[in-house]
């Protein structure tokens, strides 16, 4: 399936559609002949490939509420993730990071050969408060010299990104700073050519807390991606959280009137911009998320590569809300997803 193209993909979306909706835009041809379109229309929404992506070593929502490796054992996080309180009040967080090759199945039926972090795309969300040291262990373990490259301050050496921060095949580095400013950040493989390396899958979300804690929330990561599946440096495949359309299957659940808290990231490449949509309503925007107070309300934020953002909002009716990439193009080859506003606490 890697020698599929964009536009044969875009029709697969497309066929999608219009054989899970066949018989409705039949009925309604047939007892009205003036509205088959709008049944068209509305299928649109449902477009998408059909049959379902195998969850069982990545799935999606677990990784949108996943924080410093929270969705592992006690035990086998152990392995990964250790904090330790430090005598000024702050904590030192180690972490460890592997980059290793990996399939990934990132639309029913298409797999792409990752370079991952862990095994996952994104790699795992790493979560700090402003002035905690961070420390992480990076072992390559893949076949290609790879680095981290952390987005924050941090002395040259810790930068990964020269000829002389390539981390080897077989080899280790540790990245040693303070986390420092508070807000959305991220981390990437900065080994040339970089377009390649951060397309194949090394990148991964880096949230810092401010040191008085925001509000409790509902807190969710969404990572915006694509997948250029024949290497002819376009994407073919779009999605939040790596997996095609995964959210049109299973709406992200949220509840009614509470605090939603999305960190989104852009990491596309190959495409100058990205963006996301929200039905229905409005969020308060934090570009960067490196300040306390809202700089805008809307609901369509634009993000060039590398660039992220924090939004809250709170659900106010009951239902399905979608959001997706207001670029349609993306949208239709798997940019697109939904929320679903519920009563009470939320069932995940
Ligand atoms: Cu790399």
């Amino acid at each position: 399936m890697s020698s599929i193209s964009r536009r044969s993909l875009l029709r697969l979306a497309g066929l999608g559609a219009a054989a899970g909706t066949a018989g409705l835009a039949g009925a309604k041809a047939s007892g009205d002949a003036g509205q088959p379109y709008n049944a068209m229309t509305h299928a649109a929404h449902t477009m998408g490939p059909v049959g379902r992506v195998d969850t069982a070593s990545f799935d999606p929502a677990v990784f949108t509420r996943a924080f410093n490796f929270s969705h592992l054992s006690d035990e086998e996080r152990e392995g990964f993730y250790r904090e330790t309180p430090r005598p000024d009040g702050t904590k030192l967080r180690e972490y460890q990071l592997i980059a290793a090759d990996r399939e990934i199945e990132i639309a029913p039926g298409i797999f792409f050969p990752a370079w991952t972090f862990n095994g996952q795309v994104p790699g795992p969300t790493l979560r700090a408060t402003e002035g905690d040291r961070v420390r992480v262990t990076f072992v390559n373990a893949g076949s290609h010299p790879h680095t981290i490259h952390f987005h924050g301050w941090h002395p040259p050496e810790m930068d990964g990104s020269l000829p002389e921060h390539q981390v080897q095949p077989g080899e280790k580095f540790v990245y040693e700073f303070d986390a420092d400013p508070f807000g959305v950040h991220l981390y990437h493989c900065h080994a040339v050519p970089l377009k390649r390396h951060i397309h194949k899958g090394l990148y991964g979300v880096f949230i810092v807390d401010p040191k008085t804690p925001r509000p409790p929330a509902d807190e969710l990561v969404m990572v915006m991606n694509g997948f250029d599946t024949n290497f002819d440096s376009d994407n073919e495949v779009y999605a939040v959280n790596t997996v095609a359309h995964h959210f049109m299957h299973e709406p992200l659940k949220v509840e009614i009137g509470a605090l939603v808290r999305v960190y989104l990231v852009n990491v596309t490449e190959f495409d100058l911009v990205n963006s996301l949509h929200l039905h229905g309503m409005f969020f308060d925007l934090y570009r960067t998320g490196t300040s306390l107070t809202p700089g805008e309300r809307t609901d369509t934020v634009m993000l060039c590569q590398g660039e992220r953002a924090m939004l809250e909002t709170r659900f106010r009716y009951p239902g399905k809300f979608m959001f997706h990439a207001h670029q349609s193009e993306f949208a239709e080859l798997g940019w697109m997803g939904m929320f679903e506003a519920v009563e009470g606490r939320r069932a995940t």
